[in-house]
């Protein structure tokens, strides 16, 4: 494979510094050994997401000194509305602050309590959303997406009969719309087919379901249906993207990825019924509805990146880069989930610390440990993140993983060198590595602020003995 050099210069810097062992220590104390609660000043390379991370283009920042701030009427939204037509298909654009914003709004119009709402796989703040607006999720990815080492070329794709049977089972009016993810984030950031939105497009079609998508890695996905999928090969992934985003009735979008910047997103849709309620609401939860919470000059840096995000040199990058971290740590045998994603490398946590049961919260202690070795920081994405259901049990989500998520356009693969090194020494001395506990845990989103104690000190207080330095100090 010829190298593939990132496809633009650097213009402006940030430093960051390296940090001791001593003061890493301290530092995922602090936090209560969740990689959300550190500083990022005691980060050195920051996998915690590809989340409003990205670095800008300098075509973005003249965008953004030309916003437009006016509180009604801001020529920015025009700008925006324009960029999603041409990029999307979309005719109708309603603005809100993050992804979130517009979870929070469709969930509230198409949702009547007591309905379904199956997608393929959950995102934690789309069930959410979901379950406040009185709708169930169902899960309806295919089996394999639950593997870490299936190698299906298309993870995130609906699985038809699961989809089928639960219209049989609920009736299709009790369906309040699907939702499908393009690329899926908790299966590790995998695609869905063309072909395979265009079946559920059918079924859709034949019992009048809303088909809807969250599109927060729209592009990412169309540069694996361009790679994977036959007849796509030589088309620009643009081109893809439309023919993907055609199948829908509309999208919720957190900009905050596949549009390139550091704050905003949309919902957008065919349906003016729809946009109508959405106005309706975005003026009590967000802003006015032509600019939804964000400044202007946020629009506009949106209506750029959108574009930016759909150029193939730009994606063959990203994408390349991605997978080079998963090959290095491949390569050395770490147990990742296959194939490698579009935003990032998810470690199989429960493979990696196979001495430690669910319960002892493997992909939680992962995350603190990498940080422990190098200043690393990535994500928990198990059972922690999985909450609690309507029991308020655990659940215990079938994938056990650590996400290394790579920012856009922000890194370079020296750094994703630095990254698997860190990895690769953990790993080769992951039977050293004890569990962690819960000492305060929030009801909702979790794992955004719980706290944890190593069980390590639990065991030696019992015993008697002083508490154990940490694993590897
Ligand atoms: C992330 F730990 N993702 O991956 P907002 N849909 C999808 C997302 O990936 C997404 C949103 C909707 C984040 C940020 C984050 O449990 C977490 O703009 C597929 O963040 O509101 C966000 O978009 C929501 C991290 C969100 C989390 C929730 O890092």
């Amino acid at each position: 494979m010829p190298a593939i050099a990132e496809p633009y210069r650097i213009k402006m810097v940030e430093p960051i510094t390296m940090t001791t062992r001593e003061q890493r220590e301290a530092a995922i104390r602090a936090a209560g050994y969740n990689t959300f609660l550190l500083r990022s000043e005691d980060v050195y390379i920051d996998l915690l997401t590809d989340s409003g991370t990205s670095a800008m283009s300098d075509r973005q920042w003249s965008a953004m000194m030309m916003g437009d701030e006016a509180y009604a009427g801001a020529r920015s939204f025009d700008h925006l509305v324009e960029s999603v037509r041409e990029s999307y298909g979309f005719p109708y654009v309603c603005p809100t602050h993050q992804g979130r914003g517009a979870e929070h709004l469709i969930s509230r119009i198409l949702i009547t309590p007591g309905q379904h709402v199956p997608g393929n796989m959950y995102f934690t703040t789309t069930r959410v959303h979901q379950e406040l607006a009185g709708g169930t999720f169902h899960d309806v990815i295919i089996d394999e997406a639950h593997d870490p080492s299936s190698l299906h070329p298309f993870k995130g794709n609906v699985d038809l009969d699961k989809f089928q049977a639960l219209i049989d089972e609920v009736g299709a009016d009790q369906i309040a719309y699907i939702n499908v993810a393009v690329t899926v984030n908790m299966a590790g950031g995998q695609p869905v087919s063309m072909a395979n939105i265009r079946a559920v497009r059918e079924i859709c079609d034949r019992y009048g379901i809303i088909m809807w998508s969250d599109a927060t890695r729209l592009a990412e996905n169309a540069y694996f249906i361009k790679e994977r999928e036959d007849g796509y090969a030589d088309r620009p992934v643009a081109e893809i993207a439309r023919e993907m985003l055609s199948h829908f009735d509309g999208i919720t979008m957190s900009g905050k990825k596949d549009c390139l910047v550091n704050i905003g997103g949309f919902l957008a849709m065919r349906d003016e019924a729809i946009l109508t309620k959405a106005r309706e609401l975005v003026v009590v939860f967000e802003g006015m509805p032509t600019y939804g919470g964000l400044a202007g000059r946020d629009l506009d840096a949106m209506a750029v990146g959108l574009r930016e995000a759909l150029d193939d040199d730009y994606l063959a990058h990203r994408i390349g880069q991605v997978r080079y971290l998963g090959e290095r740590l491949q390569e050395a045998g770490v147990p990742i989930v296959q194939p490698v994603g579009g935003h990032a490398v998810f470690i199989d946590a429960a493979a990696f610390l196979d001495h430690l049961p669910q319960d002892e919260l493997p992909a939680q202690t992962l995350a603190a440990e990498i940080f422990l070795d190098s200043g690393v920081r990535a994500m928990e994405r198990g059972i922690v993140s999985a909450g609690r259901d309507a029991d308020g049990n655990h659940r215990h989500p079938k994938l056990e993983l650590v996400r290394l998520t790579i920012p856009r356009r922000v890194y370079t693969n020296s750094h994703m060198d630095v990254v698997a090194e860190s990895v690769i020494r953990v790993f080769q001395r992951r039977k050293e590595i004890q569990g962690l506990k819960f000492v305060y845990e929030p009801p909702t989103l979790r794992f955004f602020t719980s706290r944890f104690e190593p069980l390590a000190a639990d065991a030696a207080l019992e015993e008697g003995r002083p508490e154990p330095a940490l694993a590897g100090a």
